[in-house]
C-alpha cells in the first residue's frame, strides 16, 4: 500500500507542500487548527477537490497509513501530532527540507533577528543587476516548495531562513550562509536566548562542501560556541577605503539603503557569485529596501517622519534609534508580547525625548519606561501622531518604530505603516493647504 504524507498546518507553507506532494503523486492528509473555516477557501477547496483530506490537527491519526511528517515552520515539533510521529520513528521534516530535497540551484541562505529580509532582497537585485538570474524565497513570503514545483536549475536562491524553519533543515543545501545578528525575539517558542540563537546557528549545518559561514561580530561574540566556521563580517573592512565609509548613518536611511554591515553581507555573497565591484555598486545604487523599515516618509517644518512599522521586538526599535543623531520622538506600542521595555532606558538616553504609547501596550510601556523618559499614553496612532507632532521642535525625527505586534488596531505591520503615512500625507497635505 502507497502510504500517505502528513502536512501539518495549511498556510502558505502547507499548501505549497501540499502540491509539492502531490506533483509526486503522494497522497496527502493536512492537519490544521482551522480546518473548518479553511474548508470554504477556495484554493482548500481545489486541493480537496484533487484529493486533499483535511483535518483538525487533534485529529487521531492512524500511523500505519504514514511514512511522512512535514510540518509548516510556525508549529513547533512539541505539536502533539509531531511528537507522537517522532516517536513512531516517522520522518519529520519541515517545508524547506522538502524543497531543497528537490531543488539542486546554487543557494544563498541569510538569518538572523533582523534586517535579513532587506539583505535577502539586496543580494537578489544586485545579482540580477550583474545579469545572473536570482530568486529571493523562503520567509520572505514565498514558499521555497513553491518554487520546487518549477525551478530553474540555474538560478541562484537567496533565501531568507527563520529560526523555526532552520530547526527542521538537514540537508546541506547553501554555498553561503548569513548570521546577520540574534537578539531576543520569539521567546514564546524557545525556552530562551541560548535555544534560539543555537536554532539561528543550525544555518552552519546546512553549508555544502566549502560553502562559507558569515556572522557579524556581535553574533560570533555572544554565540560563537554554537558555531565552528564562522567568519566575522564586519572585519573584512573592505569599504573602509572607499567613498561608502563616508557616508552618514541617515543618508543610509534616506537612499533606502541598509546600515553598513548589511551591505558588507551582500558584497560577501554577491561576491562568491563573481559579481565585480562595478557590478556591486551600480546594484547598490539602484537598489531600494522595502517598505516599513525605517523608511523615510517626509518633511514638514524641520519635522522628519519615519516609518519603521516592520520593528516588532525590543531589539529592532534600539536599533533604529541607533541610526539617528535625535531629537527623537518614539512612536511605540501595539500588542504586547509580554517583554520588558526598560532595556530601552539607557540605549534612548541623549536621543529619545518623549514616547509616545498607543494601543494595548500603552499601560505596560508607561510603567516600564515613566521613572526615566516623558511618556504620553494614548489610544490610537492617530492620537500618539498628533501628540508627538504637538511636542516636536525642529530637527526633530517622529519615529513609528513600535517594538509591539500590530493585531489589536490593524490587520498587519504594513497596515499599520500605511495608515501611519496616510495620517502624516494628510498632515502635510493640509499644511501645504494652509501656507
Ligand atoms: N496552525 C495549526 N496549528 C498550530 C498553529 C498553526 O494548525 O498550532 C495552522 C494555522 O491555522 C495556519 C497555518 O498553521 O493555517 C500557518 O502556518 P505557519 O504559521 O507556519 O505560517 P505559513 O502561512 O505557512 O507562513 C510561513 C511563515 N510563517 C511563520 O513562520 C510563522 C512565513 O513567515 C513565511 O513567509 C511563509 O511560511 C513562507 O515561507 C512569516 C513570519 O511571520 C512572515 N515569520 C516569522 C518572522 O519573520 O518573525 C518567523
Amino acid at each position: 500500500m502507497n502510504k500517505k504524507a502528513i502536512v501539518i498546518g495549511l498556510g502558505v507553507s502547507g499548501r505549497s507542500c501540499v502540491e509539492l506532494l502531490f506533483a509526486e503523486k503522494k497522497s496527502v492528509l493536512a492537519l490544521d487548527k482551522n480546518a473548518g473555516a479553511l474548508m470554504s477557501d477556495p484554493n482548500v477547496k481545489t486541493l480537496l477537490s484533487r484529493g486533499l483530506e483535511l483535518d483538525t490537527d487533534q485529529k487521531q491519526v492512524d500511523w500505519s497509513q504514514i511514512d511522512q511528517v512535514v510540518i509548516s515552520p510556525g508549529i513547533a515539533l512539541t505539536h502533539p501530532v509531531a511528537a507522537q510521529a517522532l516517536v513512531k520513528k516517522i520522518e519529520v521534516i519541515g517545508e524547506i527540507e522538502l524543497a531543497f530535497r528537490r531543488l539542486q540551484n546554487p543557494c544563498i541562505g541569510v538569518t538572523g533577528t533582523n534586517g535579513k529580509t532587506t539583505v535577502v532582497l539586496l543580494i537578489c537585485h544586485i545579482l540580477r543587476m550583474a545579469g545572473m538570474k536570482a530568486q529571493s524565497l523562503g520567509n520572505i513570503g514565498t514558499s521555497l516548495s513553491s518554487y520546487a514545483l518549477s525551478p530553474d536549475p540555474n538560478e541562484i536562491l537567496v533565501v531568507e531562513l527563520s529560526s523555526f524553519q532552520l530547526e527542521t533543515i538537514e540537508k546541506k543545501c547553501l554555498d553561503a550562509a548569513f548570521i546577520l545578528n540574534i537578539t531576543p525575539d520569539h521567546l514564546d517558542r524557545y525556552a530562551g536566548m541560548d535555544e534560539y540563537a543555537r536554532a539561528k546557528c543550525k544555518i552552519e549545518s546546512c553549508l555544502k562542501e566549502g560553502g562559507e559561514m558569515w556572522v557579524s561580530k556581535q553574533t560570533a561574540h555572544d554565540f560563537g560556541h554554537w558555531l565552528h566556521r564562522a567568519k566575522i563580517i564586519d572585519d573584512r573592512g573592505s569599504f573602509e577605503n572607499s567613498a561608502i565609509a563616508t557616508i552618514s548613518p541617515m543618508r543610509y536611511i534616506q537612499l533606502g539603503v541598509p546600515e553598513r554591515q548589511n551591505i558588507q553581507a551582500a558584497e560577501l555573497a554577491c561576491r562568491r557569485f563573481g559579481v565585480n565591484e562595478a557590478q556591486f555598486w551600480r546594484g547598490l545604487e539602484t537598489f531600494r529596501k522595502p517598505k516599513h523599515r525605517i523608511e523615510y516618509v517626509g518633511e514638514w517644518n524641520g519635522i522628519t517622519f519615519y516609518n519603521d512599522s516592520k520593528a516588532t521586538n525590543i531589539d529592532s526599535v534600539m536599533h533604529a534609534v541607533g541610526l539617528f543623531e535625535g531629537p527623537i520622538i518614539l512612536l511605540a506600542g501595539g500588542v504586547h508580547k509580554g517583554w520588558s521595555y526598560r532595556p530601552w532606558i539607557e540605549s534612548f538616553q541623549g536621543k529619545v525625548t518623549r514616547v509616545v504609547a498607543f494601543g494595548q501596550a500603552a499601560a505596560v510601556i508607561e510603567e516600564d519606561l515613566k521613572n526615566d523618559l516623558i511618556v504620553d499614553r494614548v489610544e490610537t496612532l492617530t492620537q500618539a501622531v498628533r501628540t508627538a507632532v504637538q511636542n516636536a521642535g525642529p530637527k526633530t525625527a517622529i519615529l513609528l518604530s513600535p517594538g509591539c505586534s500590530s493585531f489589536d488596531q490593524f490587520r498587519n505591520y504594513e497596515h499599520r505603516g500605511n495608515e501611519f503615512k496616510r495620517i502624516i500625507e494628510e498632515k502635510l497635505w493640509i499644511e501645504k493647504k494652509r501656507s
